[in-house]
């Protein structure tokens, strides 16, 4: 056996108003829940310090520029850290980077149990759209803030694990979740921030929470891997973001599931074995994978 923690923290709404230190605060907060059952990681959300800000069309560089975070850890996200330390717990955390040359990445970060940080994600798959839809209740505007992450998909041997990260619209892409197991993946952390109205054809919310956790399922049996999934969820600034934060084992069976759409803490004893024993058998790569026959995939 292999035992390993794994704690969620799902976060309720953040509203524009709110303070990044209110934010903190209650991530603060739900990593001491987590390390007191048990966990050696808890995984936050996509955007975890701010509201989804991409619903907003802003023109105004200054508007804009508030959102990101152009150093981490920051004076007001170094408690996460110093707790981290002191707690023993890694983390995962997402947030808008904006970089010393200018280019700004929805990113997410692997900090391990001494409070450093081992790993950077920077999104991939970019959801929605740069330009402005006037009419639409809300925006999808991934496109217009963020550049696609230039860094690719990558797993951090740390904390006893080979841990992968992703975000958000990556969790729906099959391609995310082999190269990453490609790379010997125990555990994949994923935060997310998914609105339960769709503006670009009409779809009822429980095909959105469908899709959101057949994704996860499936990703996590083809793949060989844990997934711990953390949303931000409720209705912020009127908008509604879907719960269903999840941890999911590497047979496709959810393990633990929140129950609101508020501050919540989930968690799970993992046995990361399970992943090895699928590995040894029915997707043995090395026995197995035909990659002759997979070329398209990269050609196209
Ligand atoms: N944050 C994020 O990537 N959300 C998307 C919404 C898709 S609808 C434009 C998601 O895939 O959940």
């Amino acid at each position: 056996k292999r035992p390993f923690g794994i704690a969620v923290a799902q976060l309720g709404p953040i509203q524009p108003s709110d303070s990044r230190a209110s934010a903190v605060a209650r991530l603060v907060e739900m990593m001491r829940e987590a390390a007191s059952l048990g966990a050696r990681m808890v995984v936050f959300p996509e955007l975890a310090l701010t509201t989804f800000f991409p619903r907003y069309w802003m023109s105004d560089e200054d508007a804009i520029e508030r959102y990101f975070e152009k150093s981490m850890p920051s004076a007001q996200t170094q408690i996460l850290f110093d707790t981290s330390k002191n707690l023993g717990i890694g983390f995962y955390l997402g947030y808008a980077e904006l970089t010393t040359d200018g280019h700004r990445f929805n990113t997410s970060i692997l900090v391990d149990q001494t409070g450093k940080i081992v790993g950077r994600y920077r999104k991939i798959h970019l959801p929605g759209h740069a330009d402005h839809k006037v009419g639409k209740p809300f925006q999808h505007l991934e496109k217009k803030y963020f550049e696609v992450g230039n860094e690719g998909f990558h797993v951090w041997q740390t904390m006893d694990a080979r841990i992968g990260m992703c975000l958000c619209n990556d969790r729906r892409w099959t391609e995310t979740w082999r190269v990453l197991a490609l790379q010997g993946a125990d555990i994949v952390a994923v935060g997310y921030n998914t609105p339960s109205v769709n503006i670009h054809w009409p779809e009822p919310p429980h095909l959105r929470m469908h899709s959101h956790l057949i994704s996860l399922q499936a990703a996590a049996y083809q793949n060989t891997t844990w997934i711990a999934a953390a949303g931000k969820a409720g209705l912020e600034d009127g908008c509604h973001l879907f719960a269903g934060s999840v941890i999911v084992s590497p047979a496709g069976e959810i393990l633990a599931q929140t129950q609101s759409e508020d501050d919540e803490v989930i968690y799970c004893k993992a046995d990361l074995a399970l992943a090895d024993t699928f590995r040894q058998h029915i997707f043995n790569y090395g026995a197995h994978r035909r990659p002759e026959h997979y070329r398209l995939i990269t050609e196209r």
